[in-house]
């Protein structure tokens, strides 16, 4: 009989042997070395910049690195907001499979350890070869406990790019709402003072109520993407000036959508799609075509087993993505999941599927309005509530404010903003009831049991956290120091 040890070493035996296939079919493709990986994952940016045809956005950086490589229009997350999200595509697993559904786990919560066998995928990284960095923003923010081996091994940028391969995820929290006091006055997004943005120029989604107060969260949190493309466009030129721009392949993404009205936090498309850029070197890419706009289905889940299989790695038979570029790239799925649960202390449980055309989304607490359950401190959300209060907002706008359908069903080839729900009209009943059925069998094949948690423990945790927010407000702070989202 195999003992565990023995069993292990076998498995690495194993994963030799595949990794060796594995380099083959890529050094044979390719004729050359493996490449670097750089992947940017700006937090909560949504599809928000020029090369999107976003108006009164300055991202020339991220729009060359569009133009020379391939730009995602229908990139998906699995959970609209972070750590849930974060959990996921970092193991390749949906968030309730790594115990992450609910965001947060806060005590006297526990969070638990990963199912046996399963990483985050830089183990599979390293395991192929990779040095393992995380340069940028150190914030893992995982809803299962840390894995037992440190998951990245260096967090140095030089130190980093001196090794070959690497693999870096470089994190910028930039779009992330900070709640930064400058001059005493309280911001929600780190301005952009070399490239302002117009704030009359910020368009609203049909969705939002217009009022002065929108406009200028618009605008702020557009200015500060502003600001992280300069960071990026640093970061490409030091490649460059290293030498390394051509050997290295770059993939931008974002975690979940903005934190504004209906985007992150919602299976909205505005909280459930990311942005995504990716960038090969020619000599990597043979035959591709830079510039080209892909509107595949891509899921976040689908980032790990790409990453491994450029690294020549062997994908996990556990991860639920699929390899959506590079010689191994596999068929574009037919459905797209997201979950929404538990957020702080805004309990929720929704699911969506997306197909190419068609999107359902189950609401199993439809008695909750989205502003319930969403984000107290977006400021066009605020600023609507007075409107809606007083009977001043369209049906479009008003719906955040008013108890949810039990099903939506949204035509996105028509319908992208999700603003009329066919679920009710008799023509669309066929397609309504194929897409439930997708539902609950995905419910019944990943055991998504909906469970909720206790209410007394809910609130348990939310008065030690209270105490913890408190105890940090009272002691000296410096004006960049982050509050809690
Ligand atoms: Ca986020």
């Amino acid at each position: 009989m195999i003992t565990d040890m023995n069993g292990k070493k076998l498995l690495r035996l194993l994963a030799g042997v595949v990794l060796a296939c594995g380099l083959a079919s890529w050094g044979a493709a390719q004729g050359t070395e493996r490449p670097n990986i750089l992947w940017i994952v700006a937090e909560d940016m949504g599809l928000d910049l020029g090369c999107y045809g976003t108006a009164g956005v300055h991202t020339p950086h991220l729009d060359r690195l569009a133009a020379e490589g391939a730009l995602y229009r229908r990139a998906y997350t699995t959970a609209a907001i972070c750590s849930p999200s974060r959990s996921s595509f970092m193991t390749g697993l949906y968030p309730h499979q790594v115990f992450s559904k609910n965001m947060r786990i806060r005590p006297p919560l526990e969070k638990q350890p990963l199912p046996e066998g399963v990483d985050v995928f830089t183990r599979d990284l390293r395991e192929a070869g990779y040095a393992i960095g995380f340069p940028g923003h150190q914030k893992t923010d995982w809803g299962f406990k840390d894995p037992a081996r440190a998951p990245y091994d260096i967090k140095d940028w030089e130190a980093l790019t001196a090794r070959k391969p690497f693999f870096g995820q470089f994190q910028f929290y930039d779009v992330h709402r900070v709640n930064l006091v400058v001059n005493g006055k309280q911001l929600p997004f780190e301005p952009c003072p070399e490239h302002p943005v117009d704030r009359a120029k910020a368009s609203l989604q049909p969705y939002i109520p217009e009022t002065p107060a929108a406009r200028e969260e618009q605008g702020a949190y557009l200015e500060n993407i502003n600001r992280l493309d300069m960071k990026v466009g640093a970061l490409i030129a030091d490649l460059k000036a290293k030498g390394l721009y051509e050997d290295t392949v770059i993939v931008v993404m974002g975690d979940n959508g903005p934190p504004l009205f209906r985007g992150k936090g919602f299976l909205s498309e505005r909280g459930l799609l990311m942005p995504l850029i990716v960038r090969v070197p020619a000599r990597f890419n043979p035959g591709f075509r830079p510039g080209t706009v892909s509107d595949e289905l891509v899921s976040a889940l689908d980032i790990a087993p790409t990453f491994i299989s450029l690294a020549g790695g062997k994908v996990p038979g556990y991860m639920e993505g699929r390899i959506f570029f590079g010689p191994n790239k596999q068929p574009e799925p037919q459905y797209l999941f997201g979950l929404r649960d538990r957020l702080e202390e805004n309990v929720d449980r929704v699911r969506s599927v997306c197909g190419t055309r068609y999107k359902y989304i189950r609401n199993f607490l439809p008695e909750k309005s989205c502003y319930e359950v969403g984000h107290k401190n977006v400021a066009a959300v605020n600023a609507g509530l007075a409107l809606f209060r007083e009977g001043k907002l369209p049906p479009v706008q008003a719906a955040y404010y008013q108890t949810k359908p039990k099903e939506e069903l949204y035509d996105l080839a028509n319908d992208p903003h999700e603003l009329t729900n066919l679920a009710g009209l008799t023509e669309h009943q066929a397609t309504l009831g194929s897409l439930r059925a997708v539902l609950d069998n995905w419910i019944t094949e990943k055991r998504d049991d909906g469970k909720f948690e206790d209410p007394a423990m809910l609130k348990e945790m939310d008065r030690r956290w209270e105490e913890f927010v408190k105890k940090r407000r009272e002691r000296p702070q410096k004006s960049s120091e982050l509050l809690p989202p």
